[in-house]
């Protein structure tokens, strides 16, 4: 069986990780477009973004994600940017539709609340909606971040409203205190929940990154890697880089005769239009 190209996404930095706990975590728009551009070097064609302000807090600030945007593009980096709008956890409705404005290719679009470790991340249904009227609005692709079943039918409930289209995307993020355990049964229960033709893939969070990829590679899914989601390369062992992250799932693809694919192909495969 010919499986499609593998799209790697790299989440190079999140919004729940501090510098002073985490050295190699990218923060000023140098760092970060550092970071991307190796993580786009190394294989990753899409980038999830998040930002940080002068003193290393997330922020969802417009200005801050131009910025960075900026800075990653300078560096000669053609991955698909996706911005979150997941921002960090407490932040409000209006701080995190703000980089939708600056009409990125892609953006996160959480569909269904729930608690995020000792918080709770609010994902009600008035704000997904009027987060993926601005990304119609915007031309952006919204990319669906599910982290049970339920989720699922709350992005389809988007898409009956013609507020998205095919083909959908949606990331599986596997393993957050609060969402679906990161059990690989639960790749398929949520992989046979989404519609036929869709994208998906996993985040697997901590050393789940790791065997949860796997088998979304095996499976025909897409894979997430990153400091957001894990800062291990193996188990005490603090990873060094993003790219290091990436590199080992061009690897372990490669090796099993799954090609990887380019920010192109990735564009392709996602319905968006091609950059030159
Ligand atoms: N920081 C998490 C609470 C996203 O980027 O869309 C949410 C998050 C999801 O990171
Ligand atoms: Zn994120």
């Amino acid at each position: 069986m010919q499986m499609e190209k593998l799209i790697i996404t790299a989440a190079i930095q999140g919004a729940e990780i501090s510098k002073s706990n985490f050295s190699p975590l990218p923060i000023t728009p140098e760092e970060v477009a550092h970071e991307a551009y190796d993580a786009w070097n190394a294989g990753a064609a899409v980038i999830h973004l998040h930002v940080r302000d002068h003193n290393g807090h997330p922020t969802q600030d417009k200005d801050e994600f131009k910025k960075n945007i900026d800075a990653i593009t300078a560096t000669g980096c053609k991955a698909i940017i996706q911005v979150s709008t997941g921002g960090a956890v407490g932040m409000t409705a209006a701080e995190r539709m703000q980089p939708v404005t600056l009409k990125p290719e892609s953006a996160s679009l959480n569909t269904g609340s729930l608690n995020f470790g000792d918080g709770i991340f609010l994902n009600p249904p008035d704000l997904i909606r009027a987060l993926a009227v601005s990304m119609k609005q915007h031309g952006v692709k919204p990319e669906f971040e599910v982290y049970e079943e339920g989720h699922i039918h709350n992005a389809l409930a988007i898409v009956k409203e013609g507020l998205a289209n095919a083909p959908l995307s949606f990331q599986f993020v596997l393993g957050v205190p609060g969402g679906m355990s990161p059990n690989p049964k639960n790749i398929f229960i949520l992989s046979e929940a989404v519609p036929i033709n869709s994208n998906w893939g996993v985040a697997g969070i901590g050393r789940y990154q790791l065997s949860l990829g796997m088998i979304s590679i095996l499976l025909g899914g897409n894979v997430r890697v990153g400091f957001e989601d894990n800062i291990y390369y193996s188990k005490g062992e603090p990873a060094k880089s993003n790219a290091q992250l990436v590199a080992r799932m061009v690897r372990l693809s490669e090796e099993i005769g799954r090609p990887i694919a380019s920010e192109n192909d990735a564009r392709d495969i996602l319905g968006l239009k091609k950059r030159e």
